[in-house]
């Protein structure tokens, strides 16, 4: 009868020399006369997202990468970026109908989810995680793109003046001990002043 699933193997039949796609659902549209129509559903393969690795610092443009689902079908791809961890719709970018697996992104600084939905015209998979990230300058303590002495400045305000904290603590932290400090404030003028290594 329409509606009717005939067949939805959960496993490869392997002993018959079978060696197709698991969890294949054939089910019944119509029957006229003596033809049986049936829609034919082969799910997409579990995948995986690549680049960034998780909770990744990464200052503004983001590289995106995830892995294919399915060599041999060319799928659609919508990547979900967000700043809401639920990927509250105002708050969430969803860039559609990809037909590549990467893609480049410019954030503003901020801590970011993301996500990857695959799909043909009948049947969608999401990848197998949900990734954060951070975009973030280290160093960059007043958030305006570089790192200066504008930054020290900053950061001698915040930690001895009362002065507001970095937007991201990750910012302020330059030599990425987890702590915004006094360290963190001789590590930059040791880098902007005497040939110091970079924040991290
Ligand atoms: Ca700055
Ligand atoms: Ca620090």
């Amino acid at each position: 009868m329409p509606g009717q699933e005939l067949f939805s193997p959960t496993t490869y039949p392997n002993s018959d020399g079978y060696y197709g796609p698991s969890g294949i659902i054939v089910r019944v549209d119509s029957i006229i006369n003596d033809k049986l129509y049936a829609y034919i559903y082969v799910p997409i393969p579990a995948f995986s997202l690549l680049t960034p690795v998780d909770s990744a610092f990464i200052p503004y443009n983001v590289t995106f990468n995830w892995s294919d689902p399915n060599p041999w079908e060319q799928l659609r791809y919508d990547l979900y970026v967000s700043t809401s961890k639920i990927f509250n719709p105002d708050s969430t970018s969803i860039y559609d109908s990809l037909l590549s697996r990467q893609f480049i992104d410019t954030l503003a600084t901020g801590r970011y989810y993301w996500k990857v939905r695959a799909y043909n015209s009948s049947i969608e998979r999401w990848s197998s995680q949900i990734r954060t990230l951070m975009s973030v300058l280290r160093g960059d303590a007043n958030n305006d793109a570089k790192v200066t002495i504008a930054d020290v400045v900053y950061l001698v305000n915040y930690l001895f003046k009362g002065g507001p904290p970095s937007y991201l603590l990750e910012a302020g932290d330059a030599n990425c001990d987890g702590n915004v400090t006094v360290s963190d404030v001789i590590y930059l003028i040791n880098y902007l002043f005497k040939g110091g290594p970079k924040p991290c």
